[in-house]
């Protein structure tokens, strides 16, 4: 288990925590496993709280990894129902947020592997490609695709974003199986710990 402690919940941008350390940060839509895989790669129970649910995290929360490193669990668009106008606003937020935080030195987009990426995926594609932070996609809860499904999920994201490319900055994963924890634990060492 790594040391990690829950540090801060902020419902503004104004009461984030000043940006002293790096950033790994966590963003997809709602319901697409962004808190399962704080808890996975860390190994600890619930420390991200989980919801069956989706809009279970509504604020965004940094944890405290090893007194070095934060990770921030942004909140994930409800896909229930949102108007363009919520569309809008959150993504606003969203660009926001990786344009006046400094030190964010990686950021993870969560994309479900059963579906192509949504209208939200492509939204968040084109915000973070526009920035120069280092992102990388997880293809998650892959555990619900048949083995011979995964390449196509591969490809067609792939398709849709062809600036990337699998095993470098595009991977899969899933919280229950565990597939990809140690590639992205290995990725996260590297870098910070
Ligand atoms: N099968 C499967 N289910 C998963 C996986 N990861 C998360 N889940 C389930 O998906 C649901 C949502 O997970 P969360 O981790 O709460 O998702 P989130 O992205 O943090 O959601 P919001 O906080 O609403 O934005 C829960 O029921 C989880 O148990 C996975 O890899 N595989
Ligand atoms: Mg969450």
């Amino acid at each position: 288990m790594i040391d990690i402690k829950f540090y801060k919940s902020c419902f503004d941008l104004q009461s984030l925590p000043k940006s002293l350390n790096k950033e790994i940060v966590l963003c997809g839509r709602s319901n697409v496993g962004k808190s399962s895989f704080i808890n996975t790669i860390f190994g600890v129970k619930n420390i991200a709280k989980t919801s069956s649910t989706p809009g279970k995290t509504r604020s965004i929360n940094y944890y405290l990894v090893k007194d070095k490193f934060f990770v921030v669990d942004l909140p994930g668009l409800g896909y229930a129902k949102f108007s363009k106008e919520d569309r809008e606003k959150w993504s606003r937020n969203i660009k926001n947020y990786f344009q006046s935080r400094e030190n964010i030195a990686l950021v993870f987009h969560l994309i479900d592997a059963r579906h192509l990426p949504t209208i939200i995926d492509i939204e968040i594609n084109n915000i973070l490609s526009e920035t120069n932070i280092p992102y990388i996609v997880i293809l998650n809860k892959i555990d619900k695709l048949k083995r011979t499904f995964w390449n196509k999920a591969k490809n067609e994201t792939l398709k849709m974003f062809p600036n990337l490319s699998f095993g470098d900055n595009v991977f899969i994963f899933s919280s229950i199986s565990k597939v990809g924890k140690m590639e992205i634990f290995s990725i996260l060492q590297k870098l910070f710990m």
